[in-house]
């Protein structure tokens, strides 16, 4: 070190920067040069950026915008929604960021949320379970975790608001830092009112709430984002429950009426015979034949949303009323966009549109979730970060629950003490059209989650069925679906994506694609493995 003794020669001894190392000495000096440089040719902007830029990178803040019951199709910039569906600023987003053509997030609210929370697929889910008046339902959080808590140790502000349906249990001081809760499990009597007053928790103070819930929500989010409900100095992540599109479906005051002329085709399948598909979809069936053959709700005349009770809804009435429930969270998608511009986020903030499942609408005869057909379990989702992601992408590589909680662990670098069942999707995010090697794995398990699905599924295999809906895993890869049903004798289902998105023709015998099949079949025992499911595709 001898050579290096001239750095201190430049000060006398007195000076104060000898209490600095020798090389911070040296890098100061450095700075100092590069200071009066910069500022001798830079205005104070242009070195601010500058400065910012040469920064190390800062951990991204996560938006996590999650409606409810949403298809795929009430989204306008998916190409199979209807022509009138206008979602002006979701489409915003896709075109700043990457659509994926599929998510398969999960069967229905429940075990979607439960998979959101944790990383796993319903069968890794531990301890949680439905118990007391519905929704009410139970977990054990030593038994399973969830991420959140992982993330604010890690350093994260975390923060959710809106709709809850997993446990009683919303985990506010222990998951999240912020939260303002609809617990449906907690209030099974206040559970329906998806478009009514609810009761609130803010904070762990429950309170009553007034207004369009959907607003009260984006309210709510956007006074997070421009920072009156957080910490300044922390990262953070928002998970943004809406309750709409769910059902009673009804559209703020300012959206009815919004698609009333709208025309609806019916889906080719609505009906009966489905030659060559299982024949629970009888017992699923939804909508009848009206007097002048025209679709109308139910087998038995059920009525839903805001009608008076007493007339049988049509199938066009019933679409043009969810699409209605859209645009109050498309203009709250706006808002929050603009929030994050105008506080100088958007640069440093992951922005996920997504649902936690789709929800037939006349396919396969359905005016519910639960299917596992794209039509009742795909939902949208949209991801989007400047220097991320390309701008106006399509991935055509499905994405589960999972994965989307192993990309959040890999951007937040936060690491997560058990390892999820995903796998982190940056690799897509960065290049939409990269190579994907892995299958996409996505299941129904009824209300059970944890090892009591591998022990009902040995055991009782008979009783593998919810909601006439028998359990599934399914496998997509390469545009081909594999649909695995655990109740045995129900008849398993082969989908050539591509050539058959509306999922019409099931080619489980079909000789040419025997080879494809028997492929698939490898990749779901492979994928169950992975998983620790602790039941077998062949079951
Ligand atoms: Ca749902």
């Amino acid at each position: 070190m001898r050579e290096k003794a001239s750095d201190c020669q430049l000060l006398p001894d007195s000076s104060p920067a000898r209490a600095f190392p020798k090389l911070e000495l040296r890098s100061l000096l450095l700075r100092s040069f590069l200071l009066l440089l910069a500022l001798s040719s830079l205005n104070t902007e242009h070195w601010l950026l500058n400065t910012s830029l040469a920064a190390a990178p800062k951990r991204p803040n996560i938006l996590l915008i999650y409606a409810d019951d949403q298809s795929y199709k009430t989204v306008g910039c998916y190409p199979e929604s209807w022509p009138w569906v206008r979602t002006p600023n979701i489409d915003r987003l896709a075109a700043a960021g990457v659509r994926f053509h599929a998510a398969y997030l999960g069967a229905w609210c429940m075990p979607s949320r439960a998979a959101m929370l944790t990383g796993h697929h319903p069968h890794g889910v531990e301890s949680m379970r439905m118990e007391g008046k519905y929704p009410a339902s139970a977990y054990d959080p030593k038994q399973c975790p969830f991420w959140p808590a992982v993330f604010r140790q890690q350093g994260y502000h975390t923060a959710q608001i809106g709709k809850w349906h997993t446990g009683v249990d919303a985990g506010w001081g222990r998951d999240w830092d912020h939260q303002i809760v609809w617990n449906r499990p907690l209030h099974p009597e206040n559970a329906g009112a998806y478009y009514e007053r609810q009761i609130v928790a803010r904070d762990g103070k429950e309170e009553w709430t007034d207004g369009y819930p959907a607003d009260n929500y984006t309210q709510w989010s956007e006074d997070y984002i421009r920072g009156k409900t957080r910490a300044a100095d922390k990262p953070w992540f928002l998970w943004l429950c809406y309750g709409s599109i769910h059902g009673p479906s009804k559209p703020a005051a300012r959206h009815k009426g919004l698609y009333a002329n709208a025309e609806v085709p019916v889906p080719k399948d609505i009906f009966p015979p489905r030659p060559g598909k299982p024949d629970y979809l009888n017992q699923t069936q939804a909508w009848a034949k009206g007097p002048d053959g025209t679709p109308i709700a139910g087998k038995s005349g059920e009525t839903f949303g805001d009608t008076s009770g007493k007339q049988r809804q049509t199938f066009a009435g019933f679409v043009r009323q969810m699409n209605e429930c859209v645009p109050a969270i498309d203009e709250g998608v706006g808002k929050l966009m603009a929030a994050l511009k105008e506080t100088g986020q958007l640069e440093n903030t992951i922005v996920i549109y997504t649902a936690d499942q789709g929800f037939g609408m006349g396919e396969h005869g359905f005016r519910t979730k639960l299917g596992p057909y794209d039509a009742t379990y795909r939902s949208p989702l949209i991801i989007a970060m400047p220097g991320l992601t390309p701008a106006g992408k399509v991935c055509n590589t499905p994405a589960n629950a999972p994965d989307l909680v192993a990309t959040f662990a890999a951007q937040a670098g936060v690491k997560l003490p058990w390892a999820t069942h995903g796998r982190d999707l940056t690799p897509l995010l960065r290049n939409p059209a990269a190579a994907w090697p892995h299958p996409c794995l996505y299941e129904f398990t009824g209300h059970h989650y944890g090892s009591s699905v591998a022990k009902l599924a040995k055991e009782e295999p008979d009783k593998a069925i919810y909601n006439n809906v028998p359990w599934y895993s399914v496998v997509v890869q390469d545009g081909w679906k594999l649909i695995h049903y655990l109740k045995p004798g129900t008849g398993d289902e082969l989908y050539d994506l591509k050539a058959d998105p509306d999922e019409l023709t099931n080619r489980i015998a079909a000789p040419e694609a025997k080879e494809r099949l028997a492929k698939l079949r490898v990749a779901l025992k492979a994928e169950l493995e992975r998983t620790q499911a602790g039941f077998a595709a062949n079951q």
